[in-house]
């Protein structure tokens, strides 16, 4: 297995995906008056600047997948089979958008080693998602599935990631999502998820927030740009607590889970199966 890359690499990694537009004034969502108003959906438009946006907008993005495969390397045990009967991992990468956390693992793995199923709701992610995925792994065993994470039944698996996803789910669905996960994870393994946050205290979230903003400002985004991204999520992005979070893992099951990453108000927590 080759040593694993830098989180800079790995990011290059996510944004192969050569074809993809760059997340810049005159090209992208959020940009004219009237687009302040649309609310936020994964559509073509969204897939095409997408690993731009991402990387651009959310902190320590390149980090956290950067580390997926080092986590991988210690809590995958090829514990489960193949249709051939190999032992392999299996690994499940939920809303996996055009599959960046997939290829970060791909990328640190021999093929034989890793079974992934890379799940996400949107058709137009998934479609450029098997595209990617296909023209830069093709010996690896990925799977790309449309569907909804609340509907899927879950193989027994190694790892299972959460990056950026479950906050787009109703509240009241998070419980169930979990739960399922907790269940198909053998003994050993472990769930990554990734989340933005927002902080009890108001002050505290004041200041997170701003500085967020001040981080978009930095990587480009124009006013109108932050203000367009921030009412287009207004109930289709959900944060909780990073208590919340704690609490949660505790409900389903997960005896033990802590935070790993922390940039501003975005989290990463690992939960021990
Ligand atoms: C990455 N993980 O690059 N079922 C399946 N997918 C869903 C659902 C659902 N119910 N709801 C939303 N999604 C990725 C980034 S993006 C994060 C994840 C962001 C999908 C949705 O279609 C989108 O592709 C993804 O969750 C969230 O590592 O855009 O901030």
């Amino acid at each position: 297995m080759q040593q694993a890359r830098q989180a800079t690499d790995i990011e290059h990694d996510a944004h192969k995906q050569n074809s993809v537009k760059h997340d810049t004034l005159f090209d992208k969502p959020f940009t004219t008056p009237l687009d302040k108003v649309a609310r936020f959906s994964f559509d073509e438009q969204v897939v095409a600047c997408f690993p731009d946006m991402i990387r651009r907008s959310v902190p320590g993005y390149g980090q956290v997948l950067a580390m997926l495969p080092i986590f991988a390397r210690r809590h995958c045990k090829y514990r489960q089979q193949n249709n051939d009967g190999q032992r392999v991992s299996r690994i499940y990468d939920l809303g996996c958008s055009l599959g960046g956390a997939t290829m970060a693992l791909a990328g640190e793995f021999a093929a034989q080693d890793l079974q992934i199923k890379a799940i996400d709701i949107s058709p137009a992610m998934t479609s450029e998602a098997a595209t990617l995925l296909k023209d830069n792994y093709p010996q690896h065993d990925i799977e790309v599935i449309t569907a909804d994470i609340r509907d899927i039944e879950l193989e027994p698996c190694d790892m299972v990631i959460l990056n950026l996803t479950l906050q787009f789910l109703p509240t009241e669905d998070r419980v169930a999502v979990l739960k399922k996960i907790y269940n198909a994870l053998t003994e050993g393994g472990i769930l990554v998820l990734t989340e933005k946050t927002h902080a009890i205290d108001e002050q505290y979230d004041a200041w997170l927030v701003e500085r967020y903003y001040d981080f978009k400002r930095a990587n480009g985004y124009s006013e109108m740009e932050i203000s367009g991204k921030r009412n287009a999520l207004e109930n289709v992005l959900i944060t909780d607590t990073l208590d919340q979070h704690h609490e949660r893992l505790s409900q389903v099951g997960f005896a033990r889970h802590l935070t790993w990453f922390q940039f501003l108000n975005f989290v990463s927590v690992v939960g021990f199966k």
